[in-house]
């Protein structure tokens, strides 16, 4: 936090409005701007906004007065000088990095990101010779040894999707800028609220805002902060021309999430500790994957990026995927769904959902194993979510 600036919970509520839009007639909450264009006052004005000689709206699909809202919104968030929404978090992810790279390029990345993250980057192999490898970017020695002399960009989820590993963002950046590369973090996980990538060093922040910052399952948003420089250029070029832009009904749903964002992620965290905490003592489960618990294998990582472990848990279940599946079929209050970060409680299988088109050896190398169970730990009381746990536990023994 700045000095004198406001706590991340109040700028939460009240995010910044540069141009007061968000106030007309005195409005507590923002317009829904709902409007594809904007009338000129003569032919000359327009032309002057096609020229970008004065500043004004055009066209929905540049810039939307209630999408500005959530892209200042984001921004504040992360401590980022500008934001850009995007019709999902995938349309974030593939305009970012249609933007800042270009054939012959070497993407370095995690090892383990979103399924559709590790679709894309094939995709961008295979059709632009954009090539790509993945490494455990834990320590500044790790990413050194994986940098390549075609690296331009360093592409991280931490924590990981759904390992929990998490990759040392100020390392990353440390060896992105000593060789004139980029450094992307994808915060969906974490939130602003447990970790805040680009005061560690990163130069462009990604969210599917679909999960904690939308928080309530009925919306598919996403986002990126970084600086003026690099967000009008994607906005400019990958957002306007593919057109992945988001509705300004949906922009609207994801500010009025933010607004509660931080109590949310609090909530979560205390919940999928304590669950967390009860999985390593059940006999049915193996291993128990959570950056908050104090034997966490990279605590001292932790210690030193992240403010809390999050509301995401992953677990083995003893038996692999047959005792998996039967454990999921007997949930009664926890919803078996993909996706996250959201008011329900959320239970997956990655190998066969979120994770099925990543080859079997890579999903091994990221340590998705056969009996991997993720849970998006909701906000109903934690002793409920833990009691539908434990007998689904308890009866696929
Ligand atoms: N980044 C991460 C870390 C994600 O988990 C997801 C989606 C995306 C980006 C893509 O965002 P979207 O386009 O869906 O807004 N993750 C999902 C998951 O784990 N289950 O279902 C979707």
């Amino acid at each position: 936090m700045k000095t004198g600036q406001k706590s991340l919970d109040t700028r939460l509520v009240h995010p910044p409005d540069s141009q007061g839009e968000g106030r007309l007639l005195g409005a507590v909450a923002p317009p829904v701007f709902l409007t594809s264009t904007f009338v000129f006052d003569s032919a000359e004005q327009g032309g002057a906004r096609f020229a970008g000689q004065e500043p004004g709206y055009v066209y929905s699909r540049l810039a939307n007065p209630t999408v500005g809202l959530l892209e200042q919104a984001v921004a504040d968030a992360e401590g980022a000088q500008s934001g850009l929404a995007f019709a999902s978090g995938m349309a974030a992810i593939s305009s970012v990095l249609v933007q800042l790279l270009r054939s012959g390029d070497h993407v370095l990345v995690s090892r383990g990101v979103y399924g559709g993250t590790f679709a894309l980057l094939e995709l961008l192999t295979e059709k632009f010779g954009i090539h790509h490898t993945f490494a455990h970017l834990t320590d500044e020695n790790a990413v050194l040894q994986a940098w390549q002399e075609q690296t331009r960009l360093i592409y991280v989820e931490t924590p990981v999707n759904p390992t929990m590993e998490l990759v040392d963002i100020a390392a990353c950046a440390r060896v992105a800028h000593e060789h004139g590369a980029l450094l992307v973090v994808d915060n969906t996980f974490a939130t602003p609220v447990l970790q805040r990538p680009l005061e560690l060093g990163a130069d462009v922040v990604i969210h599917s805002a679909t999960k904690y910052l939308g928080g309530h399952g009925d919306v598919i948003l996403g986002l990126a902060a970084g600086t003026t420089e690099w967000m009008s250029q994607i906005r400019l070029n990958a957002l306007k021309d593919f057109g992945g832009i988001t509705s300004p009904f949906d922009a609207w749903m994801v500010l009025r999430g933010m607004k509660t964002l931080a109590v949310r992620v609090r909530r979560h965290t205390e919940s999928a500790h304590e669950i967390a905490i009860r999985l390593q003592k059940h006999p049915q489960v193996a291993e128990v994957y959570y950056p908050g618990l104090p034997d966490f294998p990279q605590r001292a990582l932790y210690r030193q990026q992240m403010h809390g472990g999050g509301g995401m848990v992953s677990f083995v279940i003893r038996g692999g995927a047959e005792t998996g599946v039967q454990f999921m079929d007997r949930l009664e209050l926890c919803e078996r769904a993909v996706s996250l970060g959201e008011v329900h409680t959320l239970v997956e299988h990655p190998t066969s959902m979120t994770h099925a088109g990543v080859p079997p050896e890579i999903r091994e190398e990221m340590g998705i194993s056969a009996g991997l169970i993720r849970i998006s730990v909701g906000l109903e009381d934690v002793e409920d979510i833990w009691a539908d746990l434990e007998q689904a536990l308890k009866s696929s023994t």
